[in-house]
């Protein structure tokens, strides 16, 4: 079924210069992106996007990580494409995924993980929401 979700290149990610990597992966797998967004967010921006994990004990240090520099949000479409995205980044801890994903491949880290991607229709609509919308952050 054609689904479409939401890919963020965290601070990470765009400091080491893998925004064309992950860009590159998705249109291999011939993915469709069609909005992309390069932003610096702000923190309330970044606490709407991880509502789901406040109070839990790595909240405050993602949040601030994800707001600790620009960040470039896309919109991907495509059969089952929550599923197939979240199988190309892998599993959250680098040190755990497999070689020939995303995160096992450039991540050694849990939080510093590269990128972040929706894991179901109701959290990609929302998330696309929350970063796509004008106040999101600047840029
Ligand atoms: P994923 O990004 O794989 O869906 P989530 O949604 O469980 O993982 O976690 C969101 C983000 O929170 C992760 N991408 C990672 O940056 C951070 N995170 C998750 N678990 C931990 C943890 N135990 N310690 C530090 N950071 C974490």
């Amino acid at each position: 079924m054609l689904e479409r979700t939401i890919v963020i290149v965290k601070p990470d990610g765009v400091k080491r210069g893998l925004i064309g990597e992950v860009i590159r992966r998705i249109e291999n797998k011939d993915l469709k992106i069609t909005r992309l967004r390069m932003i610096y967010p702000s923190t309330e921006c970044i606490e709407q996007l991880y509502d789901i994990h406040k109070g839990k004990s790595f909240y405050e240090d993602l949040v601030r990580f994800m707001s600790s520099g620009p960040i470039v949000a896309m919109v991907v479409e495509g059969d089952e494409a929550i599923k197939v995205v979240r199988n190309l980044i892998g599993p959250t801890d680098g040190r755990e995924a497999p070689p020939g994903t995303i995160r096992g491949d450039y991540a050694l880290s849990i939080r510093e993980n590269i990128v972040h991607a929706a894991d179901s229709v109701e959290r990609a609509e929302y998330e696309i929401k929350v970063v796509f919308s004008e106040n999101c952050g600047s840029f």
